[in-house]
């Protein structure tokens, strides 16, 4: 990413500034984007309230129709996509492939299961209102604003976008500036197959528009991306009681048990701790095993990580560091744990090189050191062994994180999953939960709040509109002036009868 001034091709208007996105493997322009300002911003909010409006006016069955229309777009384009997610973010086509998957698999399901996760359906009304019909319906909030991260540049603001406007909503998006070319051509896919309006919009820029969308009076913003910029985000949101979703990353924690199948847990953890070389909020970044298959595990580990190939090749495992200053942060984290007296069973202290860092397994991490508290973000794996899985759960739930969690094991692993403070647990495998469409998505403490994918997903960018409506009169009135005095012995009784014991 580089931030450059450009005169305007007319040369009679204001310079107007421009960032250009670079290829992280080799240095190269992917593409150059306009900085937009308020202006621009409040001007595709604007826009979208527009689209909304025919948005809504074509229905549930009309919506469906038209997002169906926007998957099938992707999916007869997926190799282009996979492509320009490879040479934007880095990573190998085959992840890039893989998110584009998950991503269409959600966007089918969100387009058939909308109607009936928020259609209007009645509900019981209860005793002393029986004469009236209750219901409940989710209404569409108006414009969202999406504010987006680079590691996964497809799968992730999708979950919002592709919900949002499933429960009916406009959308307008700001993509990481390291990845806004794939931004624009989700945007351009879109209007191909939605040209009547422009219900899903990209504005580009760096953390000065994102702050615009955030204050532009949008009806709800979903943010993804650090803690830091996440608190930034919130209170500019509270200017206009915005209300927001929060995915801000995690420390994810794998649990071993006695019993656990050992070579798929070791693959699991391997593939669950390098892939998009760490650079996943969901990534497995400390494994617990218990000290009875601790030795075997390490060695299996070591095994599956050695074959771990780490650069630019097409059939690399892992590519670059899509984000340059990602670099430091792995970097002072490996440093911290080798000073005080970690050891890399795989890869080492030069592991950083270039815009590559290649795999490192770690163990005798101490558990109070950055590598075992903080977000790494790279292809690091410290394995720690631990008494017993009550030991393992305790450290497991022992920071401020609390995104998702993976256990391997047989006899206990459900019990261990549900102990587990974490928005989402794989058991036996990793990171499954995600391409579940009917899952919902979302972490707790410092990794944030709020859930997208499922029908919670759907929820979340609607709100609830209770609805009652009388059907007839009945003696039995307690809500009005005219209500009989009589009554209220009458309704004394019956509630002690119906509710006093117990
Ligand atoms: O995130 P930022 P970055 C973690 C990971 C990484 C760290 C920083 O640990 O090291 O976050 O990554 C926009 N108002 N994750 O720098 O700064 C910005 O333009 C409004 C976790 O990419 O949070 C970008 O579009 N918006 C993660 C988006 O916010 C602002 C995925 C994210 O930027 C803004 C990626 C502002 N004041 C990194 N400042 C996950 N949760 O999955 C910046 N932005």
């Amino acid at each position: 990413m580089a931030v450059t001034q450009k005169t305007s091709a007319t040369e009679q208007t204001e310079p107007q500034e421009t960032f250009q996105s670079l290829s992280p493997a080799t240095g190269e322009v992917v593409g150059t984007f306009p900085i937009m300002g308020a202006d621009d911003v409040n001007a595709a909010v604007a826009r979208g309230r527009e689209a909304f409006e025919w948005w809504q006016s074509i229905g549930w069955d009309g919506r469906k129709q038209k997002l169906t229309a926007f998957k099938a777009e992707i999916a007869r384009n997926i190799e282009e996509l996979s492509r320009l997610v490879r040479e934007e973010n880095g990573k190998p086509y085959a992840d890039a492939f893989l998110e584009a998957v998950m991503t269409i698999e959600h966007m089918a399901w969100a387009a058939s299961h909308a109607p009936k996760v928020l259609k209007r359906k009645r509900v019981p009304s209860g005793l002393f209102l029986a004469n009236y019909g209750a219901y409940l319906e989710y209404q569409a909030f108006g414009v969202i604003g999406v504010i987006g991260p680079w590691n996964y540049p497809v799968y992730t603001p999708m979950g919002s976008i592709g919900y949002a406007l499933a429960a009916g909503n406009a959308v307008v998006y700001k993509p990481s500036e390291y990845t806004p070319a794939v931004g624009k051509w989700l945007e351009a896919a879109c209007a191909r197959a939605i040209p009547e309006a422009p219900v899903f919009q990209v504005v580009t820029g760096l953390g000065a528009t994102g702050n615009a969308l955030c204050t532009s009076g949008v009806d709800k913003l979903a943010f993804t991306g650090s803690g830091r910029t996440g608190k930034k985000v919130m209170a500019a949101c509270a200017e206009n009681l915005t209300p927001v979703l929060m995915e801000l990353g995690g420390k994810d924690a794998m649990i071993v048990a006695d019993d656990a199948n050992l070579d798929e847990a070791a693959q699991a953890a391997v593939w669950g701790g390098l892939q998009n070389a760490g650079q996943a909020c969901v990534s497995i970044e400390r494994v617990y095993v218990t000290e009875a298959v601790y030795d075997e595990f390490v060695g299996k580990v070591k095994d599956e990580a050695d074959k771990v190939r780490c650069g630019a090749a097409e059939d690399s495992d892992i590519g670059p560091i899509t984000m340059p200053s990602q670099k430091d942060i792995i970097a002072a984290h490996l440093d911290d744990a080798f000073k005080r007296g970690a050891r890399a069973i795989v890869g080492g202290p030069d592991a950083v090189h270039g815009a590559f860092v290649d795999p490192v397994v770690l163990v005798d991490v101490p558990e109070d050191s950055p590598a075992i508290r903080e977000e790494t973000f790279g292809p690091t794996l410290p394995v720690i062994k631990v008494r017993d899985v009550d030991e393992a759960i305790d450290k497991a739930n022992g920071t401020p994180y609390g995104l998702a969690s993976a256990v391997f094991a047989k006899k206990r692993a459900m019990e261990i999953a549900a102990s587990l403070r974490a928005g989402m647990t794989s058991v036996n495998s990793v990171v499954t939960f995600a391409g579940v469409p009917s899952l919902p998505f979302g972490g707790v403490g410092d990794s944030g709040f709020g859930r997208i994918h499922g029908a919670d997903g759907l929820r979340e960018f609607s709100r609830a509109h209770a609805i009652t409506k009388k059907r007839f009169n009945m003696p039995l009135d307690l809500m009005t002036f005219q209500r009989d005095p009589k009554l209220i012995p009458r309704v004394t009784r019956l509630i002690k009868l119906l509710h006093g014991r117990g």
